[in-house]
């Protein structure tokens, strides 16, 4: 079987004091949508069960850790787990891990329609600012409260796919891309949590950002010729506007699905992972095209 129905369950805002428990409720009602629909993997975004809280800076950086999860599942995120299983879906989401050892990590896990977590991946590509900084108008302190991530772009065969993940910035990075494509990847996740505005740059608007999602998204499917679903947490959050946009796109680079709102919303698409053969077998045929003699600077520097 290498058809099989894929869906995007994009997230509104969620503002600071929401519970874990309304975001689940919210989360069930797309996963609801979906099964009727057909979906068999669900992906969620990066951060789907708090706040995009990185914009606010606190000095003890202790008094954010309300913000992570220290199990998972947990007793809040157990019902999400019991709704998947229950319909036969897998999924993925993004939330902040806080280990045993302390350590603070942008993670995302895939889990079978089985119930179980079978990988597991922290953000590698951190953007922002680990202090505070008074020229910017708006703060992105991912380096603050996140470590680089430890595991590296894995691989995982659930549902007879080849799933790997990536989180947010990550997508904007050929690197991350290119190991996933050389271990076959052929369905890539990814949550984002994207600033409408946030930087210092005045020519920076709202479509120009659109636009550098897309074109990251469609270029690395198409160089790795897999199925890419890409999927926004957006809108207003505590005043904060994040983009939505959130894509499906094909194993040739095209835009297959898309969001139309700002709001909660399921994108939906049937994909044939055997067209991800053709481009891996011909002009992304990494074996016998790659010089990879000539690529040694990319991981010396
Ligand atoms: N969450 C995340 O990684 N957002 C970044 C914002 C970059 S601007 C500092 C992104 O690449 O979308």
């Amino acid at each position: 079987m290498t058809k099989m129905i894929i869906g995007g369950a994009q997230i509104g805002g969620i503002q600071k004091d929401e519970t874990r428990e309304e975001v689940i409720a919210r989360m069930i009602a797309l996963m609801d949508e979906a099964h009727a629909k057909g979906v068999k993997f669900l992906v969620y975004p990066e951060m789907t069960l708090t706040t995009f809280f990185p914009r606010f800076y606190v000095e003890d950086r202790a008094e954010f850790d309300h913000w992570f999860e220290t199990q998972m599942p947990n007793p809040a995120v157990q019902p999400l787990f019991d709704k998947a299983k229950a319909c036969g879906m897998g999924f993925t989401f993004g939330y902040c891990e806080l280990t045993p050892e302390g350590e603070h990590f942008n993670t995302s896990i895939i889990v079978s329609p089985e119930g179980e977590i079978v990988l597991k991946y922290r953000k590698t590509h951190l953007p922002g600012h680990a202090e505070f900084e008074p020229e910017r108008t708006h703060q992105h302190l991912e380096k603050r409260y996140f470590l680089p991530g430890d595991t590296g772009f894995g691989v995982v065969k659930n549902q007879d796919v080849i799933m790997g993940m990536a989180i947010c910035n990550d997508r904007r990075w050929p690197e991350s891309w290119r190991v996933l494509g050389l271990q076959g990847v052929q369905l890539v996740t990814i949550g984002y949590n994207t600033p409408s505005q946030n930087n210092l740059s005045s020519e920076e608007g709202i479509e120009r950002r659109m636009y550098h999602h897309e074109l990251s998204v469609c270029a690395g499917a198409y160089q790795n010729s897999t199925y890419a679903v890409a999927v926004a947490k957006c809108s207003m959050e505590d005043g904060n506007h994040m983009f939505a946009g959130s894509i499906i796109v094909d194993p040739d680079g095209f835009v297959v699905a898309k969001a139309t709102g700002e709001g909660d919303e399921l994108i939906t698409h049937e994909a044939d992972f055997a067209k991800c053969d053709f481009g891996k077998s011909t002009v992304f045929n990494f074996a016998a095209h790659r010089r990879i003699e000539h690529y040694g600077l990319i991981a010396s520097q």
